[in-house]
């Protein structure tokens, strides 16, 4: 079924829906899905009948994302799943991520391709672990703009009250100052996608709300100018080996433009190659912008001589890389940390799409409640500091003045996000 929007030379975003497991992210993108005409409702009723013979009464609408015979056992979402979402202005991908702690690193890779957010919190259950987490890592994954759907609110014990709304909301703008948002450019919408309320149709339970619906917000983002005159810088998420074709990475343009033609260089491989040719959407095109995912043919490079991690940009200002024998400095805090951390703890650092152990060198400065403190014995939950790092092996990353997009990073360790944080300076030797 074709939506009466469709056209794809509108512009293109990818938009990812996060959020804490079951507060219905899967179920909003059903049901923004049925009500705008992108499918039908006898789909839904199938997934509804097929969702009851498994127990799972309510998840019909999910089911339209959640396709993997175990999300369907489970009732969760496992790996991230793409639709299409076209609107009056846009035409969307539409990135459905799961909640569940175990699946975190699914939900990393959905977002570094996104330049938009719906973060999903259930007005019964308000900002839980992986609300925080998933907020934090928005934010250092570079996506641009936020909208918060404030979910679940026909659940008993929340019964559509503004009071509820508004507590959460609170709760919300609180979580998204500390994840470097700023909540008045986040707009928040009570919704029951349950019900199809606020996000199609307006709801006549919440007369008190008179903002925009969820879709509005949606067709309503304004994504700021694209950094075209900057020098290239296109994180690799991917390498294929396409027979026929050659070696195929693929990723999403941050700044620059990326020519037919021209020679890149990937870092920190240190590997170059001219570009054959490159494609996006399934459509051959001769450049591409920043927000672009392309895939791209290279010339002469065999598909082990670049990796996930790499940044590729031009020979005349390449990628910046720290090798293992470098260090930079970085500013981050401490989101959720079970013990205090001092000098030498090595936890993982997800910058852009590169994933590197990096060692904690020198603790500088330490901010905290009590005042800032030089060279700190150990750290807690709450601290922000200045650091001294060395990775494990070289590393791509940019500094803050020059590529904002590309100096954020998170720090996981155990299974968690632990902190986050943004390269101030890099120390070359
Ligand atoms: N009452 C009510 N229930 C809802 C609403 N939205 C979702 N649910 C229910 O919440 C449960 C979880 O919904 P999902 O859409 O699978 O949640 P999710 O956020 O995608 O979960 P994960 O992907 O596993 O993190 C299902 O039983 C839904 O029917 C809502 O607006 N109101
Ligand atoms: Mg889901």
């Amino acid at each position: 079924m074709g939506s009466q929007w469709e056209d794809k030379s509108k512009p293109h975003l990818n938009i990812v829906f996060v959020g804490h497991v079951d507060h219905g992210k899967s179920t909003t993108v059903g049901r923004l899905l049925l009500d705008t005409g992108h499918i039908e409702a006898h789909v839904i009723e199938k997934n509804e009948k097929l969702a009851q013979e498994q127990g799972k009464a309510g998840f019909g609408l999910a089911y339209v994302m959640d396709g993997l015979k175990e999300e369907r056992e489970r009732g969760i979402t496992i790996d991230v799943a793409h639709k299409e979402l076209f609107t009056p202005n846009y035409y969307f991908t539409i990135i459905d991520a799961p909640g569940h702690r175990d699946f975190v690193k699914n939900m990393i890779t959905g977002t570094s391709q996104a330049d938009a957010a719906v973060l999903c919190v259930a007005a019964n259950d308000g900002v839980n672990a992986q609300t925080k987490e998933h907020a934090f890592l928005a934010r250092v994954l570079g996506v641009k703009q936020l909208i918060v759907n404030i979910n679940k609110m026909d659940i008993s014990g929340v019964d559509y009250s503004e009071d509820k709304y508004n507590s959460v909301k609170e709760e919300v703008s609180n979580l998204l100052k500390m994840a470097g948002f700023n909540p008045a450019d986040v707009p928040m919408v009570p919704c029951s996608s349950f019900n199809g309320e606020n996000l199609y149709e307006k709801s006549d339970n919440m007369s008190w709300y008179s903002g925009p619906t969820l879709f509005e917000c949606i067709d309503g983002i304004q994504m700021p100018p694209k950094p075209t005159d900057r020098p290239l810088r296109l994180p690799i998420q991917d390498v294929y080996k396409i027979g026929g074709i050659g070696t195929v990475p693929v990723g999403k343009i941050e700044t620059g433009i990326l020519h037919s033609g021209k020679t890149v260089v990937f870092n920190p491989s240190q590997k170059s190659a001219e570009v054959k040719s490159i494609e996006m959407h399934h459509t051959v095109v001769d450049k591409a912008e920043p927000g672009d995912n392309v895939g791209f043919n290279v010339r002469g490079l065999s598909a082990t001589d670049i990796r996930r991690g790499d940044i590729a940009g031009y020979s005349d200002n390449e990628p910046m890389f720290v090798r293992h024998d470098e260090t930079f400095v970085g500013q981050i805090q401490l989101m959720d940390i079970p013990k205090a951390v001092a000098a030498g703890y090595t936890p993982v650092f997800h910058a852009h799409t590169a994933q590197v152990a990096v060692r904690f060198v020198e603790l500088l400065e330490k901010t905290s409640k009590a005042g800032k403190e030089a060279n700190p014995p150990f750290l807690v939950t709450g601290d922000a500091c200045l650091i001294r790092f060395m990775p494990t092996k070289p590393m791509a990353i940019e500094q803050m003045d020059a590529f904002p997009e590309l100096s954020r990073f998170a720090i996981r360790d155990m299974g968690k996000t632990v902190a986050a944080g943004v390269c101030m300076k890099i120390e070359k030797k």
